[in-house]
């Protein structure tokens, strides 16, 4: 018997799953016996398993698998592993399979961008100015040389770090020094990006590492190599090869307005911006714009999802449908022709939803196919003409396309805040700086930053959780900066725009966003890119006045709806880093007390930061704001000061300031 329930019962049983946009689409959906993560959820026939949400279930070798229950001594492994060995065993797995994520996406950025510094890609080095900070970090000499001689030192360079065996990474060059001292002293500087996670893939086998507090040094040692090493090369190298990202304005959500209901819609999704770019240059043709006119078509539109969508938005202001719980949504909708993916958190249910629609699900990279999907394989040397292949077979199914079901519910949205378009808007062209924005911090009139990274999930009404939390964080003059499916919430939410400012955010945040026509809540891009939090909270210690350390900073991170493995891995550089991180739901520890609260305390010890575990999205801002205030308390800045925000000389300095960045965004309020 068929366990799909009718649209009255979806929306029943169904509620608090998805946002209304969502749960509008999937009812028609389910009428035409479709079933999305909607319907999943609600069929699944047991809720979670114990031991694999406490991280004690132990499977690594056949003496088992083993189920420890931490109370129950009988329980042990056969080999004796404690729920403790077994719970952090696991959690390094996940934090260097996250970080293996990262890392792989970075080495093929890396390949990719030395081919086209040998001039054997469709690419060009666009952005001098990102190829020299990445020169400077690898002590490359930059004067007098050609761009094209800087950028295979710098490909060579970045390709020697994923291999290398000894010493330590260039990148944690860009943190603070004492930052750098402490992960020397503890040990966990990362040697070489891949040697990290063999070793951790090592060390986790059976009969070797059997010390939690020695799997989670080298858990923090994996997840600094994703952050400081690889995530830091595949943003630095994609900004060279694309341009660093500007405050660009455009669109989100799955309705009329991203989706189009007279052209060919294409959607992309995934993670890897090499095609992304791709896409986004062939669309432009006029070949392509006469082969959808041939067809009836008005011309071809290119939409986002998850980080693919993000990269988009960044650099070319293609608009977001949404992230990793709206990617069936999308292709329900019955406006798409053609959804594109390469790597990472595609669901394998693509296909099996497109076959009710007229979408082809075409699968890119050969770490990746799914039965169903028809695949084309993309790389650095056929990206165009891959791409001009993918727009045609979309174009060609435009006549095929049926019902739509599209709603007005686009929302307007200012993205691309990176590390150094912040510091232009705050500072101007030419003395661009973060010290306007230290300042406002320690005049309180801004009380610290809360990060939040990391999925929307169906585990709480998608999307909810995240938008709650940044709300309650603005309301309190917290300023929000957010990456990934976190970002795209924020926007669909609505809270990316700078108007957002006068309508969520508390006096003193409300007052600085108008000054500089920013959002309340700035989106700093894909998953790699919470590289860019790293450059950007020392560049807040580097400016002075907020401590020397970033364990000393009124900042904190969090991940309302984190479900990927790449969150817990970032979420590991950053405790290892001196930050604050709080995670919404499971936790994949809560099986053993004595590594949760190792995790959630004693590391701050050894590390500067720590994990916190929250469920309620209120308590976990408040927790983010308790530890701003405590870390504002121990820096002194929470006496009373004369306020000096803005005065006649800075207002008069910011007009003297042509092209200061606020200019480009045209954002309200500037
Ligand atoms: S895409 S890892 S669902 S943020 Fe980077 Fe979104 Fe999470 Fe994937």
């Amino acid at each position: 018997m068929s366990k799909t329930k009718t649209s009255r019962n979806l929306s029943q049983n169904c509620k608090g799953i998805a946002c209304d946009v969502c749960m509008d689409i999937s009812e028609q959906a389910e009428a035409r016996g479709v079933q999305t993560y909607i319907q999943r959820m609600n069929n699944r026939p047991i809720e979670t398993c114990l031991f694999g949400t406490g991280g004690t279930c132990c499977r690594i070798c056949s003496l088992g698998p083993c189920m420890i229950i931490e109370s129950a001594p009988d329980t042990i492994g056969i080999c004796g592993a404690t729920a403790d060995t077994v719970a952090a065993r696991n959690f390094a797995r996940m934090v260097a399979a996250g970080s293996s994520a990262h890392i792989d996406h970075a080495l093929e950025v890396a390949l990719g961008f030395m081919a086209t510094a040998r001039g054997e890609t469709d690419f060009e080095i666009k952005d001098e100015r990102a190829l020299h900070t990445m020169a400077k970090m690898y002590d490359i000499e930059i004067e007098g040389r050609d761009k094209k001689d800087i950028a295979l030192d710098v490909g060579e360079k970045s390709l020697a770090e994923f291999g290398r065996q000894e010493g330590s990474l260039y990148g944690l060059r860009r943190a603070p020094k004492k930052l750098q001292e402490m992960w020397e002293r503890t040990g966990v500087a990362p040697r070489g990006i891949q040697r990290e996670v063999v070793d951790t893939m090592h060390r986790t086998n059976m009969g070797n590492d059997q010390d939690y507090r020695n799997l989670i040094k080298q858990a923090t040692r994996v997840a600094l190599a994703d952050g400081w090493g690889a995530s830091m090369i595949a943003t630095g190298l994609q900004d060279i090869m694309f341009k660093a990202p500007k405050p660009i304005r455009s669109t989100v959500n799955v309705g009329l307005g991203v989706l189009s209901e007279d052209k060919v819609n294409i959607t992309l999704h995934g993670h890897d911006p090499l095609l992304v770019e791709a896409m986004a240059i062939v669309s432009q043709e006029p070949e392509i714009e006469a082969a959808a006119k041939k067809v009836g078509a008005a011309g071809v539109n290119m939409v986002g999802v998850c980080c693919s969508g993000v990269e988009g938005i960044m650099r070319h202001g293609i608009p977001v449908a949404g992230g990793l719980v709206q990617q069936e949504m999308v292709i329900a909708s019955g406006a798409v022709e053609a959804m594109v993916v390469d790597i990472q958190c595609i669901m394998q249910s693509l296909p099996e939803v497109a076959k009710h629609y007229h979408t082809e699900v075409i699968t890119t990279s050969d770490r990746a196919k799914i039965v169903g999907a028809t695949h084309i394989q993309v790389n650095h040397h056929n990206t165009l003409a891959v791409a001009r292949e993918i727009i045609l077979r979309a174009v060609a199914r435009f006549p095929k396309r049926g019902d739509v079901h599209l709603t007005e519910n686009k929302e307007e949205v200012v993205v691309g805040f990176t590390f150094e378009s912040v510091k232009n808007m705050l500072g101007g062209k030419f003395r661009a700086s973060y010290k306007p924005l230290n300042d406002n911090i320690v005049n309180g009139r801004i009380r610290g930053v809360g990060v939040i990274v990391g999925c929307s999930s169906p585990r709480t009404k998608a999307g909810d959780d995240i938008v709650t939390v940044a709300k309650e964080l603005i309301k309190n003059n917290v300023m929000v900066v957010a990456t990934g499916c976190a970002a795209t919430e924020c926007g669909r939410a609505g809270l990316l725009r700078p108007e957002a400012a006068m309508k969520y955010a508390g006096d003193g945040l409300r007052e600085v966003c108008e000054a500089i026509g920013m959002p309340p809540a700035l989106h700093r891009g894909s998953c790699v890119d919470n590289s860019r939090m790293l450059v950007g909270c020392t560049e807040l210690v580097e400016v002075g006045g907020l401590g020397d350390d970033f364990s000393q900073l009124p900042a904190a991170g969090c991940a309302p709806e984190w479900m990927s493995e790449k969150a817990l891995a970032i979420g590991q550089y950053y405790v290892g880093s001196g930050l604050l991180v709080v995670f919404g739901r499971v936790f994949p520890t809560s099986g053993s007390k004595v590594v949760t609260d190792y995790l959630c305390n004693g590391i701050e010890n050894d590390y500067g930061g720590k994990w916190a575990i929250e469920e309620d999205p209120i308590k976990m801002a408040h927790l983010m704001m308790e530890h701003i205030e405590k870390k504002r308390d121990a820096l002194g800045i929470n006496q009373e000061k004369q306020r000096v925000l803005y005065d006649m000389a800075m207002r008069r300095d910011l007009d003297k300031d042509e092209g200061s960045g606020i200019g480009d965004v045209g954002c309200a309020g500037s």
